[in-house]
């Protein structure tokens, strides 16, 4: 690395996993983009990038930017995993490409065509019910609840024990970050709740026909090991609930802060597919993930070393200016794909079609049903280390 380079790096001072930085990233996103291409964090030893050319440039080269080493703050190469590494998120090809095959398959548009009527008949059911209530929690009694019927229904696990899997995505999404207090809080019940997870990822415990078991005849196929199977059943329940009860919280709460937007959407139900997208880039549920370098490597003109960690500002890059107009309005019209919060590349979300699914399925059901949302008090964030969202939405619906 030479001098110059070193000199001229930009450095900042943002604690990424702080309380303030977690309720508001807005500004601090703006200054690390504004900072420069990549900037290199005093507090951690790392560097962020948060503009979206950089973000997407690299969740785009697997080969520089690798998933091995973790896609926490955590260099597994240097300290010991909380939990054995995950064989697709924490993967690299060849290993990698094997299991996410197996995956992309049993999440193939083919079989979620399969999940749609169900999970319409279950947003139907709830919502009809809600707005009989008129107010409610948005996030326990629909954006928790939604996801945790159908979703567990999905893969094939028995009812008992479902509370473990919010604590669990708890704590999965926290030790992406540091171990700080959110991380250690998340933890404090951790044993029990690793053991029932585990305890359903076994092909004993998942029912004919889930998408649980259809990664156990991936083994009798002779794709994968039984083991590699039970670790994939992992990932569903690792990835599959808190992504998207965030994801529907915020909706709802994009929904409630801007009622004109949901006027348009009810107005023209074709647009809910787009809604979907723009709730993912104004508010992602999924703020960030790391990689880890390869070999050195230059961005911007800033010289990068072998091995150290990249933080992937994915919300940063949702509201860069330089790829977006207007990045800080929420406007349903707006061609959002191209947002960062599913990631791209090898590693893109590999269950998007759910979340689409879960997110549409509600979204049509209220459109029928509410004219307004009216927060009836102010909604309460849950913080937490990668995931962007709320503990408590107070709302009142008036119905159509
Ligand atoms: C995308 C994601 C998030 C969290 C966990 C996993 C995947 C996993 O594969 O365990």
């Amino acid at each position: 690395m030479s001098d110059q380079a070193t000199l001229s790096r930009p450095v900042s001072t943002a604690d990424p996993f702080s309380h303030g930085f977690l309720r508001d990233p807005y500004p601090y996103h703006e200054a690390l983009r504004e900072a420069g291409p990549v900037v290199w964090l005093e507090r951690y030893g790392i560097w962020a990038m948060a503009r979206h050319e950089q973000v997407r440039g690299a969740l785009t080269d697997w080969q520089t930017y690798c998933s091995s080493a973790g896609v926490g703050l955590s260099d597994f190469r240097k300290e010991p995993p909380w939990r054995p590494p995950s064989i697709i998120l924490e993967a690299d090809p060849p290993l990698h490409t094997r299991t996410r095959a197996v995956l992309t398959r049993i999440l193939s548009p083919a079989a979620i065509k399969v999940l749609r009527d169900t999970f319409e008949r279950e947003a139907e059911k709830l919502i009809a019910r809600l707005v009989e209530q008129r107010e409610f929690d948005g996030v326990a009694d629909l954006a928790e609840a939604y996801p945790l019927k159908v979703f567990p229904d999905a893969v094939g696990i028995s009812e008992e024990g479902r509370e473990n899997l919010l604590p669990y995505g708890s704590m999965v999404f926290n030790s992406f970050g540091p171990r700080n207090d959110l991380f250690d809080l998340a933890m404090a019940n951790a044993g029990p709740v690793r053991d029932w997870i585990m305890s359903k990822c076994s092909r004993a415990a998942l029912a004919p026909g889930g998408l649980g078991m259809q990664i156990f005849e991936a083994v009798d196929a002779g794709e994968l090991s039984e083991d590699e199977a039970g670790m994939l059943v992992r990932s569903f329940l690792s990835a599959g609930i808190d992504t998207t009860v965030y994801g529907l919280g915020n909706a709802l709460y994009c929904m409630a802060r801007y009622p004109e937007q949901w006027s348009v959407l009810r107005g023209s139900p074709n647009l809910i597919r787009g809604a979907f997208e723009e709730v993912l880039r104004f508010e992602a549920p999924v703020q960030s993930f790391f990689r880890t370098t390869t070999r050195d490597v230059e961005v911007g003109g800033v010289r990068l070393g072998d091995g150290e960690k990249v933080l992937l500002l994915f919300a940063a890059a949702n509201r860069d200016p330089r790829r977006w107009d207007r990045p800080d309005t929420f406007d349903v019209t707006r061609r959002a794909a191209g947002h960062m919060t599913f990631g791209t590349g090898i590693h893109g979300c590999v269950g998007q079609a759910v979340a689409r699914l879960e997110t549409e399925a509600i979204l049509t059901a209220l459109a029928k049903r509410v004219a307004s949302f009216e927060l009836t008090g102010e909604p309460e964030r849950r913080l937490n280390n990668t995931l962007r969202g709320f503990d408590r939405i107070p709302l009142r619906v008036v119905p159509v």
